[in-house]
């Protein structure tokens, strides 16, 4: 019969500003998709527990200061010539083309939110973006919509230094003026079973459609 294509896995992101349930509906979807036979594997950026995710982990809790260049994601110590952001997050790409198996990846946070967040500290949007040219495009964002009202009311925020509303304010505009065919915005006033339901529908006909898909590269 005629060869199989490789099926590769898909790669679905959530975005979203602080508070917006992007942790809650990941480990939800990541366990949904597991209990349907699905391959996938949970991902986040900033990841806390690697060296120079502890640094960002500092900075984001206000007990350490770093410069805004520097301090904004992994990607900053490109600056240092340690190209940190591209081994984090180079293992995205990794993961998806190197199992044959076709192993999905659940994202939380990726190049949207560095340039949101970059972006709405007065950093050149051009500039933020730059350095994200080339790294590999999420098949489907999710990006969860709060009105940062709701957000402010919600356990733990002001924790972390981003955590105003004026900010967060900003930032949700600059993750809305990245919205593109690929960017679906989710209602997240919703109740969490609501929406699990709607990312779970998302996510499946993600995994069918991209299946046989080529990978694509963000802004190129
Ligand atoms: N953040 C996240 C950035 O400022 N730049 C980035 O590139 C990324 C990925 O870090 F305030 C910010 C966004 C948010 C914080 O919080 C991470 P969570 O709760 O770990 O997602």
């Amino acid at each position: 019969g005629p060869l199989q294509p490789l099926r590769r896995g898909a790669f679905i992101l959530l975005e979203g500003c602080d508070r917006s349930g992007k942790s809650t509906q990941a480990a939800k979807l990541v366990r949904q998709l597991k209990a349907r036979g699905c391959r996938v594997e949970h991902m986040r950026f900033p990841d806390r527990t690697t060296p120079i995710g502890k640094m960002i982990d500092a900075y984001l809790k206000s007990t350490q200061e770093l410069d805004d260049h520097a301090g904004n994601d992994e990607k900053i110590f490109v600056k240092v010539k340690v190209p940190s952001s591209f081994t984090s997050r180079f293992s995205v790409r990794l993961k998806l083309v190197c199992s044959a198996s076709g192993t999905s990846i659940v994202v939380e946070r990726y190049a949207y939110s560095g340039i949101a967040f970059s972006a709405a500290k007065g950093l050149d949007f051009s500039w933020c973006k730059s350095s994200d040219v080339g790294l590999l495009a999420p098949d489907i964002t999710l990006f969860l919509d709060l009105p940062i009202c709701e957000a402010g009311k919600r356990a733990g925020f002001g924790d972390e230094r981003y955590e105003k509303e004026d900010f967060q304010r900003n930032v949700r505009s600059q993750f809305l003026d990245m919205k593109h065919d690929d960017m679906k915005i989710i209602d997240a006033r919703k109740t969490i079973d609501e929406i699990h339901r709607e990312l779970v529908a998302i996510a499946i006909e993600t995994i069918k459609k991209c299946a046989t898909l080529p990978l694509k590269d963000l802004w190129k």
